[in-house]
């Protein structure tokens, strides 16, 4: 898979440079024509999506401490998203099982499921992952004490919480049902430096376990939004790959509503290559079609595809942004409100 994912960039990187500044020209276009299309028809109002709370949701995580499976402050965490969940009328679900992770570690992990308007059949499901990296593989400071995610894990599960929150108060239900899915163990997976031979499948084991286990038999959804790393100041989403190759659509209606709503900053018309992330494993185990917002690195001068923070101590709330959060929130909250 690794070497998979070295050939994608390899293919894409080279057809990008080629073309990148025409594309730059055809996306503002392309965004005016979409924006101007979805305003002949009136949007349904969807709540105001609040970051300062979100960002409080974030705080909370890493306050606990950094969240690895088989840790006391991951226990606690899990306990606390669940607990947050019920408080705001979800419907919870709690998936426990073990699995091995790629160094013969068993983790003991949990799968949290909070639906609303459990019984509607049209549904959508939005995910991200609440555990976090061991080590700090990438840093050269202290690589082998964790990090404390605060964007790389805890953003998106900030997110969630805030929807459900929001949800919860609103006079003003959606119209589908909504499933937060948050996945475990998605950031255990094999450094490049372990010395052990490769392995495939190392990432995103809540992902992979939910896909062939889902809380509810036959589940079905419209699509999925999976979030991951959306809270770092001035942070761009590019359409990253693998959500293009199996949800284009849901990828246009999701930047289109972005844009619309002047976030034109983040939601960036550019390609990415395709990542193995829980979406991946959502698309081709469990077929349900989903797209990942994932901040992608446009001036990585190493040629790394994540942050400058990823999988170092920088992953703290120093690099958390409110504007960030609201852009991912208040994006995916449009999305569900008008489905
Ligand atoms: C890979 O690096 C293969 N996928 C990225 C998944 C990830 C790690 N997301 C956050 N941390
Ligand atoms: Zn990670």
């Amino acid at each position: 898979m690794k070497n998979k994912m070295k050939l994608l960039f390899l293919l894409l990187s080279g057809s990008l440079a080629m073309y990148s500044c025409d594309s730059a020209e055809k996306s503002a276009e392309q965004q005016e024509a979409q924006v101007e299309e979805t305003d002949t028809t009136p949007a349904v109002k969807a709540p105001d999506f609040n970051a300062d709370s979100a960002y409080q949701f974030v705080a909370k995580q890493v306050a606990f401490g950094p969240r690895v499976p088989n840790t006391p402050p991951h226990q606690a965490t899990g306990d606390w998203i669940i607990s947050k969940l019920k408080e705001n009328g979800a419907d919870v679900k709690v998936q426990s099982f073990q699995m091995r992770a790629y160094d013969g570690t068993m983790l003991n992990l949990r799968n949290i499921i909070a639906s609303y308007n459990p019984d509607a059949a049209n549904r959508v499901m939005l995910a991200a992952h609440w555990d976090t990296r061991p080590y700090a593989d990438k840093d050269a400071k202290d690589p082998k004490k964790p990090i404390d995610g605060a964007n790389d894990g805890g953003s998106g599960v900030g997110i969630l919480l805030e929807i459900a929150r929001t949800i919860n108060q609103a006079q003003q239900k959606p119209d589908i049902g909504v499933d937060l899915i948050f996945f475990d163990g998605e950031d255990y997976g094999q450094p490049d430096n372990s010395g052990l031979p490769y392995k495939d499948d190392t990432w995103c084991l809540g992902s992979q376990y939910w896909s062939k286990n889902m809380h509810t038999p036959n589940y079905k959804a419209q699509f999925g939004i999976l979030l991951d790393m959306v809270g770092a100041a001035n942070a761009k989403y590019a359409r990253e790959g693998t959500s293009m190759e199996y949800a284009k659509d849901v990828v246009d209606k999701v930047w289109k509503a972005g844009n619309k709503l002047g976030y034109s900053d983040y939601f960036k018309y550019i390609n990415s290559p395709g990542i193995i992330d829980d979406h991946h494993y959502v698309n081709t185990i469990a077929g349900i079609r989903m797209i990942d917002i994932i901040e992608y690195n446009l001036n990585s001068a190493d040629g790394d595809y994540f942050g400058p923070y990823h999988h170092r101590h920088a992953d703290s709330m120093s690099i958390i942004s409110k504007n960030s959060l609201k852009a991912v929130g208040q994006t995916v909250l449009h999305v569900v409100y008008n489905e």
